[in-house]
């Protein structure tokens, strides 16, 4: 274990900003990038990729010279996983969650968002979530493109909430009225996964 402490970024809400250098309660930080998916990572055809914008508000579907093609962030982040490691200070490239709803433009009772995700997988957020301001859709991680088993071509990233949240191999993203609980939401975890508050499961948040 080590015990270096760093500063989190700027941008923190103001919640976490009185945390900053401190790590989740319960966590402990990790220099490797571990791999942490349920099941195979898939393959995936960079011509055939989709991403499709859908549910409440405008249906939009991207191939990646659309997606290539919007305006690009970068978001130095840590990834805190519900299994207790945290990776500090990832630089995160891609397009910033907010530039990507743009397309979209759910009206006001598009209160809660489903990534999809090739394989399956499933995450649920509420979109209040998703608008803080260093959440993205990134394609690179520490000046590479993602490896295939850490999401390429494109991952959601939430570090504000638990590492489940920031699903790998994004393929759609859908605005709904009602929350509908994801792949490991529907298994006990918590829907809102704010680490800070240590959100594990059902009985420690909502
Ligand atoms: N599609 C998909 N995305 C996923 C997962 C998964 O199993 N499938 N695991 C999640 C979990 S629990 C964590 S902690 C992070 C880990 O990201 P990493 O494997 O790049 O470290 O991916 C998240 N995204
Ligand atoms: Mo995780």
């Amino acid at each position: 274990m080590e015990s270096g402490l760093r500063v989190r970024p700027a941008y923190s809400p103001e919640s976490e900003r009185e945390q900053a250098g401190n790590l989740p309660p319960g966590q402990f930080v990790t220099d490797k990038f571990p791999v942490f998916t349920y099941g195979r990572a898939p393959e995936i055809d960079i011509a055939e990729w989709r991403l499709r914008i859908f549910g409440l508000g405008n249906d939009v579907t991207l191939a990646w010279e659309d997606f290539a093609a919007l305006p690009q962030t970068a978001v130095r982040a840590d990834l805190h996983c519900v299994t207790r490691w945290s990776r500090l200070d990832n630089l995160w490239e891609g397009v910033a969650f907010r530039d990507v709803m743009r397309l979209a433009q759910p009206p006001p009772d598009a209160r809660f968002v489903t990534i999809h995700c090739y394989g399956g997988y499933t995450t649920n957020l509420a979109l209040e979530a998703l608008l803080d301001p260093d959440v993205l859709l990134a394609h690179s991680h520490d000046g590479l493109p993602l490896a295939p088993e850490h999401g390429w071509p494109l991952r959601l990233v939430v570090p504000g909430r638990y590492g489940w949240k920031s699903a790998k191999w994004v393929n759609g993203i859908e605005f709904m009225a009602q929350d509908r609980p994801g792949f490991w939401e529907v298994r006990g975890y918590s829907s809102s996964a704010n680490p800070w508050l240590e959100e594990r499961t059902w009985a420690s948040g909502s």
